[in-house]
């Protein structure tokens, strides 16, 4: 319905440039790793695109969606970091008509991962871990690995997110933990 400009005027909009450039840095990596591991070149430049869309969405906006959609409430016991992908796409249907459903699985997983993603959810996943703005410890690493394997740097991501947010004493949603379990015993 509408072309490649029109959706980055609409998602820069969302959001401040900074958080737009990662954006495009991660569609960029996520054709990347498209083209390496034979995914869909089209969908990961368009879920790269769109993954943090909500990233910016007021927390009110977020509760109020939580309700409208019949979401576990349990979602409300946490914030931002874990809404704007598992809630971020209900904003991203309705805001930018983008119903497809494999992007849309990438983009709620792009965060806590998921026991089993389909290859594009690994691609957007492993895009916004490792895109060339990241500069966080080990990212060095988690680039060498996910050239060498993606499911390794899947792997690799949820034990790094995991030892970080034990670090920082920050609450671990199930699903994160779930995710790490099926990933360590399949590929582990
Ligand atoms: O949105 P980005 O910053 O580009 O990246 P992301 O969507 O992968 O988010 C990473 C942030 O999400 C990071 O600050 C840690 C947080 N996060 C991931 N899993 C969990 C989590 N935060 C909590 N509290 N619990 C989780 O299980
Ligand atoms: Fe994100
Ligand atoms: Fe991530
Ligand atoms: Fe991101």
């Amino acid at each position: 319905p509408y072309d490649w400009d029109e959706l980055e005027k609409r998602v820069a909009a969302r959001m401040t440039a900074k958080r737009f450039a990662h954006c495009q840095r991660t569609s960029v990596e996520a054709v990347k790793l498209a083209e390496q591991y034979g995914g869909d070149i089209q969908r990961a430049k368009i879920g790269g695109l769109v993954h943090d869309y909500a990233k910016q969405i007021p927390d009110a906006d977020f509760i109020q969606a939580i309700h409208d959609h019949h979401l576990p409430a349990a979602l409300l016991d946490y914030g931002n970091a874990i809404w704007h992908g598992i809630v971020g796409i209900y904003f991203i249907e309705d805001e930018l008509a983008i119903h497809d459903p494999a992007i849309l699985q990438a983009v709620e997983e792009h965060t806590t991962g998921a026991p089993e993603m389909p290859l594009l959810a690994q691609i957007v996943y492993m895009a916004d871990f490792i895109e060339p703005g990241r500069h966080f410890p080990g990212v060095d690493d988690a680039r060498a690995v996910t050239a060498k394997s993606l499911q390794a740097g899947v792997l690799f991501q949820l034990s790094h997110e995991l030892k970080y947010l034990v670090e920082k004493q920050e609450p671990i949603y199930p699903l994160t933990f779930t995710s790490y379990n099926a990933w360590v015993r399949r590929i582990g």
